[in-house]
């Protein structure tokens, strides 16, 4: 047996599939996953002491890769002076203010500590400042773990094969309505059939969990458009994609501004972290300023400042972007290339720092499409690229994710390994 495996085992005694989070199980594989004992730049290493080319980077938020001297000398000197107050500090403002520089559709944030939390609070927020209760949400996009968004979500859910979850009232559940991505169509039926009483259209802008899905022409403008005329609030979660994509994230890559926008990952550096933020008059209902209630004993946490200040500041250079990207075009470019030489047919879909392969011959811009790739094929793909040493995201309802560091080498080393891995296939 291996170390991993006799980890995984003893976990299983006291922590439920033995993992915090179930997309970390490999529930879909014979073997249990690697316990990753230390990361270091893009690399990972287990605990018997294989190396791993990391592509996942703990689910996106280590664009500067693991173990940046800047965010450790951050977390460090931080930690020194204490790591919680449950008062207002001054490293709360440093990286608001650097958030509302960075995020075109951004005057004020609030600070949380997820995600998940940053989803639920904004749409809260909405259904405050709107007077509305439904939610209309596109199906194979994740927005966290709060009930009334469990509804079709992707990621764990949907590799799972859990449309809703037990413990979430129907009642809580039909408050939001589920519809495919990219279909405006369904869109607008959405809001025939509940005129008026939609707070939000809430979306990843591009989704990232049901692999990278791409907006067709239009879709976006569209949802800002509809969504103006009806009085509703865009809710873009950009907890993937921000700080990712582009330094604004996708709103500004593709140049439209939601009303309200969600963040995580990258902005903590590594470190537990969330936040909200929108337009000045749509925050003020925040409770103080306004009635709608939110809080947390450890938001705005100094330690995750900290280690968000310093990633942002890794970020600010002009030329980070266009590097990312060209790494990135250049390593899905060379897969696609390989694949076709091959007869394997593949979508590889990306954006900057940003990707996932499916294997198919159709082009996939929903849910749906994702569902009728080959799934099969892709298990095997992945367990061989792992056993070579390159550690992907373990799903098609997944991405994965490049950092500032992976370097023409890595990327290379990774094609080489890649070539081999389709022969054997
Ligand atoms: N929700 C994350 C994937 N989209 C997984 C988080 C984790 O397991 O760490």
């Amino acid at each position: 047996m291996t170390k991993s495996a006799d980890l995984f085992q003893k976990a299983k005694k006291y922590i439920p599939g033995g993992v915090n989070s179930p997309v970390r199980s490999y529930g879909d594989f014979d073997f249990a996953p690697p316990f990753i004992k230390k990361g270091e730049g893009v690399w990972i290493y287990d605990v018997e002491g294989n190396k791993y080319l990391d592509y996942v980077l703990s689910w996106g938020p280590l664009i500067v890769g693991h173990a940046h001297p800047k965010v450790l000398q951050a977390v460090r000197e931080t930690a020194a002076k204490g790591t919680s107050f449950g008062a207002p500090a001054e490293l709360e403002i440093d990286l608001a203010r650097m958030i509302v520089e960075m995020v075109p559709g951004i005057d004020k944030v609030r600070m949380v500590n997820s995600g998940t939390e940053s989803v639920m609070s904004a749409v809260r927020l909405a259904r405050g400042y709107t007077g509305k209760d439904k939610i209309i949400k596109m199906t194979g996009c994740y927005h966290g773990h709060s009930d009334g968004l469990l509804v079709e979500a992707g990621s764990g859910p949907a590799e799972l094969s859990i449309p809703g979850s037990p413990g979430v009232p129907a009642s809580y559940a039909g408050e939001t309505i589920s519809v495919p991505y990219n279909d405006r169509q369904a869109v607008k039926e959405a809001f025939t059939e509940f005129n008026n009483d939609i707070a939000a259209v809430l979306l990843e802008p591009v989704p990232a969990n049901m692999g990278v899905i791409l907006p067709r022409d239009g879709y976006l403008q569209f949802l800002r458009d509809i969504t103006k005329d009806r009085d509703s609030l865009l809710i873009f979660d950009e907890v993937i994609t921000g700080f990712r994509v582009a330094r604004g994230g996708v709103q500004e890559l593709y140049d439209i501004q939601p009303d309200l926008t969600c963040l995580g990952k990258i902005i903590g550096g590594g470190l537990p972290v969330g936040a909200f933020g929108g337009n000045s008059s749509v925050m003020s209902e925040i409770a103080p300023e306004g009635a709608v209630y939110q809080a947390g004993t450890l938001s705005g946490n100094p330690l995750a400042m900290a280690a968000g200040k310093a990633t942002l500041n890794l970020l600010r250079k002009d030329e980070v972007y266009e590097e990312l990207s060209s790494r990135t075009d250049y390593l899905t470019e060379q897969m696609k290339k390989i694949a076709s030489v091959k007869d394997i047919p593949v979508q590889i879909h990306s954006l900057p720092g940003l990707f996932s392969l499916f294997f198919t011959e159709q082009k996939v811009y929903s849910r749906q499409e994702v569902k009728q790739v080959d799934r099969e094929l892709f298990r095997k793909y992945f367990k061989k690229m792992l056993a070579e040493g390159i550690y992907l995201a373990p799903s098609v309802f997944e991405s994965s994710f490049l950092s500032l560091y992976h370097e023409r080498e890595q990327l290379d080393y990774t094609l080489e390994k890649y070539r081999k891995v389709l022969r054997e296939i």
